[in-house]
This record gives structure tokens, sequence and C-alpha cells, in this order.
């Protein structure tokens, strides 16, 4: 079976000899301790997500929401992506073009920025949103970062090419860390754009570097300075790492969506690809506005158990990563049974809003059957909320979707967004908006 390779000494050309040693050493972890072995998994025992820290069992719906769900956020907070600020008060918004008739009449394309402070020259994230021309506003939405730009996710010349700082990627014709002409629809085949708009759904997205750029930098640049105290000059130990500010940016999104009369903010599916998963699955456990929560091979510190040990593992994303999560998530490393959660809890804050977790077969780095225990394993929380949960007691066989209130699929083939995962998320979303919008949304 193809395992994904990892390259972390790309990104260590850039950064220097500092950080090389540091991707190094992680390689190094990365050949001591990674299983692909599902017998050597170690035994491990679940924090139950229905027991509360001081012993209560959560009996029913208004304990899990007053007591248990917020003591869980406060543990994901404290122990693992860290605490988010909110939304900025001098925050605002500028459509920056407007093209009623983009991709030959079929869509709205519109580019909004959003600025986080008052002045126009400061930081900000740029939305691009194409609505369908043929649906009845306000138009339900699918909400994405992008890993490369607006401007990757479609030919369409209309869009804004991206000036921000991007990773290396001669495929997607990155310059000097630039985007350039030939950046232009690059990741476009893992959008399905036309598909999105023609099944009815508004696509909006948002480079993820306008948040806050993937590297490690001691979060001088991105939102995170923006909230730092006097004196301060890196985020305190519980305090957020990239991840955290990513999943800031899609809530901003939303406080944008909200303000659109042609969009429907009470059902916003928000869903990302691997780190991006990750980030999806965090800002939607955080954000009760986000009605549905797509996880696309997402993998360690996202949907996949932590204590498994399968595939990646908290010291090896740590120490590749080290400014993805929060400081104390370190403290995990080798020590998973010591995490007061697992992952299966992030996924049951989502409770009982339908969540969409997505695998592939040749993914083992990401853990599928690690993914779709936690999603299992959520599954009390999402029925004691009156929904069917997962309902499946089995992983399913391949390109066989199950689609209850907990979704699941392992597909053929290896880590990527396909027109497959994508039919299956369009059909998730038509179910389940169908049936009543945001339960939780309050
Ligand atoms: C890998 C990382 C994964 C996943 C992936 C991605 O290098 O180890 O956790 O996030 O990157 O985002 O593409």
């Amino acid at each position: 079976m193809h395992v994904r390779k990892q390259c972390p000494w790309k990104v260590g050309m850039m950064l220097g000899m500092v950080l090389t040693v540091g991707l190094w050493q992680g390689a190094a972890a990365q050949r001591d301790e990674i299983n692909y072995d599902e017998s050597k998994v170690p035994k491990y025992t679940l924090p139950d997500p229905l027991v509360c820290l001081d012993g209560t069992p959560v009996c029913d719906p208004q304990t899990w929401f007053d007591k248990r769900r917020p003591e869980i956020l406060a543990l994901f907070e404290k122990y693992v992506y860290g605490k988010s600020f909110g939304r900025p008060p001098e925050m605002w918004f500028q459509i920056t073009s407007l093209d009623e008739n983009a991709l030959n009449g079929m869509a709205i394309r519109k580019e909004v920025t959003v600025h986080f402070t008052r002045d126009p020259e400061g930081p900000a994230m740029h939305i691009l949103i194409y609505i369908p021309k043929k649906a009845k506003p306000p138009v339900p939405l699918f909400l994405g970062l992008n890993f490369y730009g607006n401007h990757t996710i479609h030919p369409d010349p209309g869009i804004t090419l991206s000036r921000a700082w991007m990773r290396p990627n001669k495929e997607y014709g990155i310059v000097d860390n630039r985007a350039t002409e030939e950046s232009r629809g690059k990741a476009a085949r893992r959008w399905c754009v036309e598909k999105v708009l023609d099944r009815g759904y508004a696509l909006a997205t948002i480079y993820y570097g306008d948040l806050d750029p993937d590297y490690d930098d001691g979060f001088q640049n991105g939102v995170h300075p923006l909230f730092y105290r006097p004196g301060q000059t890196r985020p305190a130990a519980d305090e957020w790492g990239a991840i955290g500010a990513w999943a800031w940016g899609l809530s901003r999104a939303m406080d944008y969506f909200e303000t659109d009369p042609q969009l429907d903010a009470t059902r916003v599916a928000v869903m990302g690809h691997s780190r991006l998963g990750k980030t999806a699955l965090w800002a939607g456990a955080q954000d009760q506005r986000f009605a549905i929560v797509i996880s696309n091979n997402s993998g360690c510190g996202g949907a996949a158990l932590s204590r498994r040990r399968f595939g990646e593992t908290v010291r090896r994303i740590n120490t590749a990563f080290p400014h993805w999560f929060c400081e104390n998530f370190k403290q995990f490393n080798d020590r998973e049974d010591q995490l007061p959660v697992d992952q299966h809890m992030l996924i049951a804050l989502i409770a009982p809003r339908p969540v969409y977790v997505a695998s592939a077969e040749q993914d083992l780095w990401a853990d599928p059957r690690g993914e779709f225990l936690a999603a299992k394993g959520a599954d009390p929380v999402y029925r004691l909320l009156g929904t069917e949960g997962l309902a499946v007691d089995d992983m399913p066989p391949l390109d066989q979707p199950v689609m209850s209130t907990i979704g699941y699929h392992i597909r053929r083939g290896g880590h990527d967004v396909t027109e497959f995962d994508w039919e299956q998320f369009l059909t998730f979303a038509d179910l389940h908006f169908k049936k009543k919008v945001n339960p939780t949304r309050r």
C-alpha cells in the first residue's frame, strides 16, 4: 500500500538552519516511531465524553450543553489548539469586486475583503464567493480555506491573484513565495466549482495564509500580534497557534455572511482538507453558527484518535509543525494517554449538528480507522441529543458512504479531495439542510 511521503525539507530550505535542525529531528522521530501496523496499536482507554470531570454522568441534553460541553471545549482550548479571540471591534467589510455574469453567466462572483483593523492597508483576509444565479436567495453555502490562494480554485481570470506569501510549490507556479499568473486554476480539480453551483450551493473560500502564513516564525506575522497584550511577544502556552488563527478566520467569514442577504448564514457547511480539515473541525466545534462541518483526510489533530498512535503522532506533528497547536500540546508528545481529551470529543462538540468525516484508503498517515473510531466515539453524544448518531458499528466498505447525522466514508485512493468526496458532501448537505436548519444556532 502506498504511504504518503512527507517532504519537510522543502519547508526547511526556506526557513534556514535553525528550523532545518528541528525538522531533521522530526524526520528522525518519524523513522523511529511511525506505526502502520494495526496489531501494534497500543491498548488505550478513551475519556468518556458523557462523564464530567467531577464524575457526574451526563444523562440529558441540558447537562451536556451547560456543563460537559463547556468543560470539553475549555480542555481543547487549554491543551490542544489554544484559546482564540473574538471578533475585532473595528472589523469592516469591503466588496472589492462584483461580476453578475461570471462563469459564462452561471454565477455571481463577489470578492470581499475583511479588514481586521480600521486601516485599509492593515491585516485583512479576502473572501472569494460564487453564488449560483439559478438559486433563490438566500443561498446555502460551502466555505473552505484554500492552500495556495483563491485564484487556484478556478481558472476564471476575474479572480484577484493573491499577493500573499505562499509555501514554495513549483507545480503551482509559486515563484519566490508568491503566486504568478501560472498559478491560476491549479487547485480547480479539488474544488468542483461548477458542480457545487449546479447543485444549488454558493461556494466561498479564503487563502489560509491571509490569516497566518504557514511557517514557524514565533507568531510575528498573521493575526496573532493583533491580540497581544502590552509587552506580549508570542501567544501564551494556552493561547492559539496557527490552526486557531485559521479557524478564527472561518468565523470572521461567517460574520460577513450574516450581513449578506444573498447568502443563508444559517446553512453554512464548513469544509477543509488535511490541516485545513483539522481547522474546519476546530472552527465548527467552537462556533455553533456552522450548520454542517466536513473533515476531509484531517488525520492527527483532526478527526483521528491520538491515542492510537497510528501514522502521524502527536510528537511528529508537534515537531514538524511546532506552530500549529498551542504550546501546551507539546506536553503530550509520547504521552497521548495523559491527554484529558481525544479527538472523538472534538467531533462531539459539534453535536447535534451534522458532521461528515471523509477518509481515504491509502492515506494511512491520517489513520482512516482512527478517523472512523473517533466519529463512532462521538456517537453517544449525538444520540443523547436525539439524533441517530453514526448509524453503523463497523467501518463501511470502500466508496460506500454512511449518511447519518454523523456521516463517514472511506474511498479508494490517497490523500486528496476528489469529485467523489464532493458528491458525498453535497448529498450530505442536501439531506441535512432539508431536515432542519442548524438546531444549535442561538
Ligand atoms: C502533513 C501533515 C498532516 C496534514 C498534511 C496536510 O505533512 O503531517 O498532518 O496536515 O500535511 O495538511 O497536507
